[in-house]
């Protein structure tokens, strides 16, 4: 079994730099299901075009991460600790790992938030995920320690995810290329008139 469901539910523009914009995105994780080992075929997954969400924009960086009233029921021996949220760039170059039940080594049902937006070079200069060229983000589910082989580990009955982001501007065409583009539409227009 495979989820493919669109859960990127919002986005806001909430600051602004010098020479880089600040964007949230929220991820509604309610009614996905952690499976199996990390990259199994059988783990919920999806790919998500940050760049498509904010036009005009490059150079993603993650830099911040939340997350609030994320559900966990786990199935048989499976622990609360071992449910993996994991975030990529599409190449697998660059990723970050969230597990809200970390310190839950034990079988359960939990909630867990994190308190807000966590500034992740904060913790670590490593840690701010840097997106592709392409802007899309990989994003899927999987278990530390797989239990319940080709099934279900952990249910995650509800929780939402909040990403911010980092990007710049980017370039726009000089005005003196733009009339050149300009000029030769006419042109083309003319040429196409004479037949
Ligand atoms: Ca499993
Ligand atoms: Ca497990
Ligand atoms: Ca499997």
């Amino acid at each position: 079994m495979k989820l493919r469901t669109l859960f990127i539910a919002g986005l806001s523009t909430f600051a602004a730099f010098a020479s880089a914009d600040t964007f949230l995105v929220n991820l509604d994780v309610s009614g996905t299901e952690s499976w199996d080992e990390i990259y199994d075929s059988d783990n919920f997954d999806f790919v998500g075009d940050v760049g498509s969400l904010f036009p005009g924009y490059t150079d993603f960086v993650m830099t911040g991460i939340g997350w609030d009233n994320v559900n966990i029921e786990t199935v048989g021996a499976s622990w609360l600790s071992e449910a993996t949220f994991s975030f990529e760039s599409f190449s697998g170059g660059d990723w970050l790992d969230v597990n809200p039940g970390v310190d839950d080594d034990n079988s359960g049902n939990a909630t867990y938030s994190s308190g807000g937006l966590i500034d992740l070079a904060s913790i670590d200069p490593e840690l701010p995920l840097i997106l592709d060229s392409d802007n899309l983000l990989y994003f899927h589910i999987y278990e530390a320690f797989d239990d319940n082989p080709d099934a279900v580990d952990a249910f995650i009955h509800s929780g939402t995810f909040t990403l911010q982001f980092e990007a710049t501007a980017a370039p726009v065409p000089e005005p003196a290329s733009m009339l050149a583009l300009g000029l030769g539409a006419v042109a083309l227009l003319r040429k196409r008139s004479k037949k």
